[in-house]
């Protein structure tokens, strides 16, 4: 396949860019952390969607190395977030089920943090329900690990995958995402109890809640209204450079 071969290509010539996208609290409004996002540009400098490339990144088993790369380059940003005074931000870092088959994943994320000597608790790492699903023992005993170790972890996605119950109760969770297809037409339909119910579930499950894909004012209060601590979307900002994301702060936080 030549996109996976122009991927693998790009990525050994650095050519990869790790894109940064706000998370704000809805009551306060300040930014609280940060999502990292994997850009890739082809030939003609436009995007290729990650929804496109990071399945093929899987199939070919280069999501490793990428991931490890992303992880290496945001942990190394959060550090000059911290040194910039911003000692509270979170980086949350989505990792693939391939990653988590690698042997070696919980002694690299341990060995990034302590090469940049950042606290643990400000990494937090972002798995979706099919990840846990396809491997759950191995996954909930690195995920255990990581916890001790005092990374934080996040459940992508939530209500888009086929998790039972009974997984969400196993992991070492500490934020819930709530996908954005439950917060699109949170603001025009009445019918919110779906919502509700994700909201409430996390709250029972002692989560912090985060709505995804949040472009209106109306959807931000309505969530809110819901109990949701915070959010992430256009509304707030888009995923950007990380040179953009320094100067978003300065008047964001
Ligand atoms: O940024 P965007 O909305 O286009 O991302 C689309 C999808 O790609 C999302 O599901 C997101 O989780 C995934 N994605 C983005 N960056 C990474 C990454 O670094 N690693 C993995 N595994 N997935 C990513
Ligand atoms: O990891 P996850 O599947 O949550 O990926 C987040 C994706 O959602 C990223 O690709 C990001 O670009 C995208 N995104 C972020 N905010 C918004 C938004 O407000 N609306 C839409 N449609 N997409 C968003
Ligand atoms: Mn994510
Ligand atoms: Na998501």
């Amino acid at each position: 396949l030549d996109i996976i071969r122009n991927l693998q290509h790009d990525f050994e010539c650095e050519k990869l860019e790790v894109w940064y996208q706000p998370q704000i609290d809805l009551l306060t409004e300040e930014t609280v952390g940060v999502e990292a996002l994997l850009r890739w540009r082809d030939s003609k400098g436009e995007f290729i969607s990650p929804e496109v490339f990071v399945p093929l990144a899987e199939y070919s088993g280069l999501i490793v190395e990428i991931g490890k790369w992303v992880l290496a380059e945001s942990v190394r940003r959060l550090k000059v977030l911290i040194a910039a005074g911003y000692s509270h931000i979170r980086m949350a870092v989505n990792v693939s089920v391939l990653q988590f088959r690698d042997q070696s994943f919980v002694n690299y994320v341990k060995y990034v943090i302590d090469l940049h000597g950042i606290p643990p608790k400000l990494l937090e790492l972002e798995i979706t329900e099919s990840v846990v699903m396809d491997e759950p023992e191995i996954v909930i005993q690195a995920l255990n690990q990581l916890k001790a170790f005092g990374v934080h972890i996040a459940i992508d996605d939530f209500g888009t995958g086929f998790s039972s119950m009974s997984y969400i109760q196993k992991l070492p969770l500490d934020r819930l995402k709530i996908d954005r297809s439950f917060v699109k037409d949170i603001d025009t339909n009445k019918d919110a109890f779906i919502a509700q119910a994700i909201v409430n579930l996390g709250k029972q499950l002692g989560l912090i809640t985060i709505a995804e894909g949040v472009e209106r004012k109306s959807q931000a209060s309505q969530m809110l209204k819901l109990g949701t601590d915070e959010a992430q979307g256009y509304l707030f900002a888009k995923p950007m450079p990380f040179s953009d994301l320094k100067t978003y702060l300065l008047s964001h936080s």
